[in-house]
């Protein structure tokens, strides 16, 4: 009887542990892995006080987006010092856990 106890407390304890390594696995790629998109667009507004740039962007099959004209924040206010309305852009879109996007880079091609 005692080592039938035994075995039931080691198969209950085992059995919470796969549950508690299955669910940290299965949480794990989207807590730690950020992705970055490249993507191509064309300067509509700046907004250097707000750290904000309106941008026409083409699609962006990665994140089943299509082509828009939408308001980005940029993690690096600087990068809008020198973008003027009507710049051919390209910058690298991030998108944060909760799913806010974010550029990380944006610079001007010419
Ligand atoms: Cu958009």
């Amino acid at each position: 009887m005692k080592r039938f106890l035994i075995m039931t407390l080691a198969c209950i304890t085992f059995g919470a542990s796969a549950i508690l390594v299955y669910a940290n696995d299965a949480h794990h790629p989207k807590a730690d892995v950020q992705k970055s998109y490249a993507v191509k667009g064309e300067v509509v507004v700046v907004d250097k006080a707000a750290g904000k740039v309106k941008l026409k962007h083409e699609a962006i099959p990665e994140l089943d987006w299509p082509a828009m004209t939408m308001f980005f924040s940029v993690a690096d206010k600087s990068q809008l010092e020198s973008l003027g309305v009507g710049d051919q852009v390209e910058f690298q879109l991030m998108k944060s856990n909760e799913g806010v996007p974010l550029i990380t880079k944006i610079k001007a091609v010419r």
